[in-house]
């Protein structure tokens, strides 16, 4: 094995000596050796050649930079893993695998903690970069008998979660809603002994609605689509999810290019190396099964305009499932308990609050058992045995998105990104330039957005976007969505990368709603909807459907709301605040380690492969919602046409000078007719 292995490296050597002289053709692989280095358009047109010729990495330094290929391209076999063992870490080249392999050999010559961070927006590649790396250390580190089963279960703990936490988006069919930490710990020889989780806020809206052509989590299709005919009589489920509402609102559960029967085999596999029981399984499709019974009950209302709800055999189904009285539920979701002066009042609900309470319970439901999951397949991975250990961290977070519609959900992940642009702008720009200049080195500075004014325009005490919604969740008097845009006008309104449609110049107008914001993020502009905000940071659940899930005799659920939980009258922490805690956290985490690097890029909209042409002009993307002309205006004006170089007629451009198409084609390398086909396209669409 061994000379083999030297005969590919020698040959790889060959090869990279020989690509020296045709760096034209195909790039060069780290970014430092580029003539101008600091160049956008150089980087760009490094990344294409390399692409180009399936080279999806380029290092800068040490920072690795991935195209996402949307393709197989079998560089992560076992050869090409042993290839890159205890290699030095530029002598191959860039890889994930030098990323894994680099930290690895670090940690156990300085014996130290390292932490391998991936970022990049949604679908760029974050999480099969972040299985790849495990696979790698779970293949080539030493490895004992008696802790092969840790490294089987670390390893399989990623299916379970992806199927429970993961869902498709219209960015990514794959896409991650949960941001995830996660720690495999090495004893003193370098041997991977065991490894635990954080796991951060879920999108736990998802459960009661998804988008047009989005779907539920994966792991609903995947029950029914993989459950035998015994289970699913068991859970009292029909195999069709166009039959429950919770997953077909999306119209997204037929076009998924997942594979849910083969996911449910290699999940079902997992469960039983993780360590979970009959009884366990059986709770937990329990509750399942019972999300989706729950998105299918239907209230009437009586005279008097209250809810009501006959017994009907959802109702059956979850009081079985769950464990309660069905009359118990019934009442729960069709009341609330009001404290009198001596007793408790019940107040009937409207069909407006009862389906409140119905897509609150599922949510707390499906959130809870989300993290029951995460602590359980802790308790199979954590190895307390040894006591000594070192770890690598691997952070593998939900991307930056954009949507037409953006809600809450959007303005928590992209504030997660923004703190994760920061922690490396911090530590690698940042911290690099101010070395320089203590060590008297002469250098040329690099112009970078420093985006910590975003940061603290988010999450500021008292004075942020969270601190303001906190306040209007709990300030007494009828406090609303609009009356929250409100008091962001009023407070961050003057700030630089704030907007409202009443803050905007009369063009950018257009583009706002009533009830929208706008932030200008580090990764580009995006436009939120307030509409639901502050029931989502609220994240209310009614006492009273609490208590009967308190009584619940399903195992887990009894783990999961527990009786302490009613006695304590405070106030829980918002969503936001909360979110914004554990983010904190995370960064205190992530300081304490000696980190490597990786950004993935997503090379274009269509998940295609073999195509790098991402957007034309940042300010258009993803969808241009302002009059056609002026959308084709600033497109021009961003890819560089001088006033004198074109004329906008009604409907059509007109290009003056051949060398501006040519030069605008050769910058994106599209072809003419895709350019002025993109043009015309735009011009029409926008
Ligand atoms: V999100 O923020 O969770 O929405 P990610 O995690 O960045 O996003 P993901 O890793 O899920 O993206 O990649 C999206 C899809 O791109 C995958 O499902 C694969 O189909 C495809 N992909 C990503 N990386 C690779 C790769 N190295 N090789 C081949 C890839 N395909
Ligand atoms: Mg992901």
């Amino acid at each position: 094995m061994g000379t083999k292995k030297e005969d590919m490296r020698r040959h790889i050597r060959l090869h990279m000596e020989s690509t020296l002289t045709s760096r034209d053709k195909v790039g060069v692989q780290d970014f430092v050796m580029l003539d101008a280095y600091t160049s956008e358009s150089a980087f760009l047109d490094n990344l294409r050649k390399r692409f180009s010729q399936n080279l999806i990495y380029t290092y800068i330094g040490t920072l690795l930079v991935s195209v996402n290929p949307y393709q197989e391209l079998g560089i992560y076999t076992l050869s090409q893993m042993e290839l890159y063992e205890g290699v030095n870490f530029f002598e191959l080249p860039p890889h994930l695998y030098a990323i894994a392999d680099n930290a690895y050999r670090m940690m156990c010559s300085e014996l130290n903690n390292h932490l391998i961070l991936i970022s990049g927006e949604s679908g760029a590649g974050k999480t099969e970069a972040s299985k790849k790396i495990l696979q790698y250390l779970a293949m080539t580190c030493p490895m004992t008998d008696s802790l092969q089963i840790a490294r089987d279960r670390l390893l399989l703990s990623n299916p379970v979660l992806e199927a429970f936490g993961n869902a498709k988006t219209l960015r990514n069919d794959n896409s991650s809603r949960f941001g995830k930490y996660m720690d495999i710990q090495f004893d003193f020889q370098g041997i991977p002994v065991g490894g635990h989780i954080i796991s951060y806020l879920i999108e736990k809206s998802r459960v009661v609605y998804q988008n047009q052509g989005e779907r539920n989590f994966h792991i609903f299709y995947q029950l029914l689509e993989g459950g035998d005919e015994e289970l699913l009589a068991y859970l009292g489920l029909e195999r069709d999810p166009r039959l429950y509402k919770y997953l077909s609102q999306g119209h997204g559960a037929n076009e998924s290019s997942m594979n849910d029967k083969n996911d449910w085999k290699t999940i079902s596999n997992a469960f039983s190396v993780i360590d979970f029981t009959e009884h366990d399984l059986e709770n937990l499709f329990g509750i399942i099964a019972s999300v989706l019974h729950l998105g299918n009950i239907c209230f009437g209302v009586n005279h008097q305009g209250c809810a009501t709800i006959p017994v009907t055999r959802e109702i059956k189904w979850i009081a079985k499932l769950l464990g309660f009285q069905p009359s118990v539920l019934l009442e729960a979701l069709t009341h609330r308990k009001i404290e009198a002066q001596t007793e408790e009042v019940l107040c009937p609900l409207t069909l407006e609050l009862s389906t409140f309470a119905r897509d609150a319970m599922a949510k707390a439901v499906y959130g809870r058992t989300f993290t029951w999951l995460v602590n359980k397949i802790n308790s199979s991975i954590v190895n307390k045995e040894f006591t000594k250990k070192t770890v690598i961290g691997l952070l593998d977070i939900y991307g930056f998105e954009v949507f037409d519609k953006n809600g809450f959900e959007q303005f928590c992940i992209n504030y997660c990104n923004e703190k994760l642009q920061q922690l490396l702008i911090e530590r690698t720009l940042k911290a690099e330039q101010a070395e320089y200049e203590m060590e008297g080195i002469e250098w040329e500075p690099i112009q970078y957005f420093n985006n910590k004014i975003i940061c603290d325009l988010v999450e500021e005490r008292h004075k942020g976007i969270i601190s303001i919604l906190d306040e209007e969740c709990i300030r007494p008097g009828p406090a609303t969505d609009l009356s929250f845009l409100q008091k962001l006008e009023e407070k961050v309104g003057k700030h630089a990368h704030f907007r409202t449609r009443k803050l905007a110049d009369p063009m950018g107008r257009k583009r706002i709603g009533w009830m929208e914001f706008q932030l200008f993020h580090y990764a580009g502009e995006v436009t939120y909807c307030t509409k639901g905000f502050l029931e989502k940071n609220s994240d209310i659940l009614y006492r009273h459907l609490k208590e009967v899930l308190c009584t619940s005799k399903n195992g887990i659920l009894k783990e999961c709301f527990l009786v302490a939980e009613l006695e304590n009258r405070r106030r829980s922490p918002t969503v936001g605040t909360q979110f914004k805690n554990s983010l904190s956290s995370l960064l205190e985490i992530l300081i304490s380690k000696e980190p490597s690097y990786i950004r993935c890029i997503k090379p274009n909209e269509r998940k295609e492969p073999s195509e790098l042409y991402k957007s034309l002009c940042p300010d258009t993307w993803p969808h241009w919602h302002g009059p056609p002309a002026e959308g084709v205006k600033r497109l021009v004006r961003y890819i560089g046409y001088k006033p004198e170089d074109y004329k906008l007629g009604r409907t059509k451009i007109f290009i003056r000078f051949s060398r501006t198409v040519f030069a605008t084609e050769d910058a994106f390398e599209l072809s003419k007719h895709q350019l002025a086909a993109k043009i015309q396209a735009t011009y029409k669409a926008c």
